[in-house]
Order: C-alpha cells, then structure tokens, then sequence
C-alpha cells in the first residue's frame, strides 16, 4: 500500500510546504494540493514544495477544467514538473458545483468535459497542436515530460471514465463498501477500453485522523464528517444506513452557522462510514480492509488530526514504517 497526502492550501505555501516536507521525511509518497479558487493557489504552493522536498511526488488533488483553461493547466503542470525534477502528476475532476455557483461558471456536461480535457492536455503535453476541446491549433513551447494523470471521480460514469482513461482514479471515500462498489466499475471502465486493471491505480482519498487518543481522534473528524454528509449523494447515504433525518439536521444546523449543533449530530455510524479515525491500530485495521478492496494508495486527507504536525509524524512512526 502506497501512503499519500492532501493538503488544503489555505495558509501560506511556507506552511504548507513545512508539512509537506514532513510528510517526505515521514515516508509518504506523494502529496496532493487540492484546488479551489478561493484557497491559496495550488501551482504556486506546488512549486514552493518542490524546492524544499527530493522525492515525494506531487499532485493537484483535484484541479478542474472549468476555471482554468486547461492548455493553462497543461504548462502549469509541466511547469512543476520541470522544477520537481520530474515527480509531478496531474490531478483533474468535474470540480466543485458550490464553488462555481458563486463564481457564476455554468457545470455543463461534466463528464464529457473532463474526457475532453484529458484528452487535450496529454497532447500538449506531448507538444502536439492541439485542433478538440475549442482549441484551434495551439501548442505548448516547451517539453514537460511524462506526466501521470488521476482523475477525481465518485459517479458510475466517471469511474468509468478513469478506468478507460487515466492513469489513476482518486476517490472521495474511506470505507470498504464504496471500494467494493467502486472497483469493479473501474476495472470494468478499464477492460472495456483494452487496458488492464493495473493500469490505473486506485486511491482511496480518505478523510484521516490518527491519534493515540481514540476519543480526541474522533472529535477531530467530525466537522469533516459533518460537511461529507450534507454533501454525499442519497445512494451513497442509503448504502451506509445513514439516517436522512440525521443528516437533514446537520445540513440545517451548517446552513444557519451552527457548527456546534452540526458537530453534536454526527453519529459514530456516520464518523465510521465517512472517515479513517482512531488510533494508529484502528487505522491499520481499516486499511487492511481497504488493501482486500483493491485500492493502491490510501490518501490521508483532512482533518489529518487533532495536530497536524504529531499526527503525520505518529503516521509515519506506527503505520507506514
Ligand atoms: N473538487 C474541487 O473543486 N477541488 C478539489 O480540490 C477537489 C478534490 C477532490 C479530491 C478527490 C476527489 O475524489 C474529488 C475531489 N473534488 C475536488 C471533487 C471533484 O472535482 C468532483 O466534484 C467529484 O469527484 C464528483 O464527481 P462525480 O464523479 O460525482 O461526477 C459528477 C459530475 C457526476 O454527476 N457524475 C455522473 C456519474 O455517473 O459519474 C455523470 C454525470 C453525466 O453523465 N453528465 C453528463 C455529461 O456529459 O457530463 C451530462 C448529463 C446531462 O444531463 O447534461
């Protein structure tokens, strides 16, 4: 099993970058930023971890096609890859429709898009001129190199889609279940484009957070929990047995600002469901689960712990060593 990890840059990329070296010191394997317009910028803390780290390799987790155009996206993320030294990989999805509400841009066919788009930035950067997806010949100046590309999928169909065409599937889930339900959709995506299923590794980008303290590993969570609830899909609610009355009060308690009353309404079912956290033994457990399901890499994503920084280095100490 390889370990990643998912930063939110929304401190400075000196910070970020500090955490992200600790992780490579840790013995993770590569660290995703996640993207979102109203957070630092992804690329720019991309770059500032590339100089301060050696090896750990470093994805956007997830950037979209909708508000960057992605020949922009191509030479940013080649662009990264020249200064890592190789050791960038792109991470795209359809993105995030409450983001884009408030910034006006429109989610139109989100699944040919992302398709359309992959498309488009492995020629450019393959240097290619570039005539699909609105372009009218352009290319990039420079070369990137090999570049790997994950795309950010939960739906059947992008699933699909990852399996048929990406290089790796990131997927917003920390139980078994949805894993048992994922896989096959991906390795079938997969067969039915001539590929094989190790050709597109599978990551389950969990909400994580470790502590020797059980109780205060927990309490940690539950805001996260809290906000996958509210926005997880009725099929994905149903098949955890959640409550929809439940999840109905923490969604009202959100909308009027109460993250008290929204944090007191997670249940341990919806904390189980919707995340990884305990000690590192209560970890070790579900990721042996995970490992049975078919997933390559477990990425430990927020809250990561009651502290960060403890919580990646107890990480490193007692589950990836
Ligand atoms: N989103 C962000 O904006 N920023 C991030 O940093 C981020 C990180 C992230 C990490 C992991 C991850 O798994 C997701 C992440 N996301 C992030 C969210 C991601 O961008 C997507 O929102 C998320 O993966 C949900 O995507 P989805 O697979 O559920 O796809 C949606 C669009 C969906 O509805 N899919 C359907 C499906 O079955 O897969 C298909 C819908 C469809 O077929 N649409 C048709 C089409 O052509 O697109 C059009 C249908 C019509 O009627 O018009």
């Amino acid at each position: 099993m390889e370990f990643g990890i998912e930063f939110v840059p929304n401190e400075p990329a000196a910070k970020v970058a500090y955490m992200a070296k600790l992780a490579e010191d840790s013995g993770f394997s590569t660290v995703w930023v996640t993207d979102h317009y109203n957070n630092r910028d992804a690329y720019s803390t991309l770059a500032v971890i590339s100089l301060i780290t050696n090896k750990i390799k470093l994805g956007t987790g997830v950037t979209n096609p909708y508000t960057r155009n992605v020949a922009v996206t191509a030479s940013s993320i080649a662009s990264i890859n020249e200064i890592s030294g190789g050791r960038a990989i792109l991470g795209i999805g359809p993105g995030d429709k409450a983001t884009f509400d408030a910034m006006g841009i429109d989610w139109d066919k989100p699944l040919s898009r992302v398709k359309d788009s992959v498309i488009a930035i492995r020629a450019f950067l393959g240097k290619q001129k570039v005539n699909q997806a609105g372009f009218k010949g352009a290319s990039l100046a420079f070369s990137a190199g090999k570049i790997p590309i994950y795309i950010g999928a939960q739906g059947p169909k992008m699933l699909e889609l990852a399996g048929a065409m990406a290089d790796g599937v990131l997927i917003n889930a920390s139980h078994p279940d949805d894993f048992k339900y994922a896989v096959p959709v991906i390795r079938q995506g997969a067969e039915n484009a001539g590929r094989k299923a190790s050709d597109v590794k599978v990551c389950a980008y969990a909400s994580f957070s470790a502590d020797k303290d059980k109780a205060k590993a927990v309490n940690a969570a539950k805001m996260v929990v809290a906000f996958i609830v509210i926005g997880s899909p009725a099929n994905v609610l149903e098949r955890h047995g959640i409550n929809p009355e439940a999840t109905a009060k923490i969604s009202s308690s959100i909308a009027k600002g109460d993250f008290g009353s929204a944090i007191t309404g997670v249940t341990p079912e919806m904390v189980d469901a919707f995340s990884i956290s305990g000690t590192p033994d209560d970890a070790k457990a579900r990721i042996e689960e995970l490992t049975k399901t078919g997933v390559d890499q477990i990425v430990v994503g927020s809250p990561i712990g009651p502290d960060k920084e403890r919580s990646i280095k107890l990480i490193g100490k007692s589950i990836l060593k």
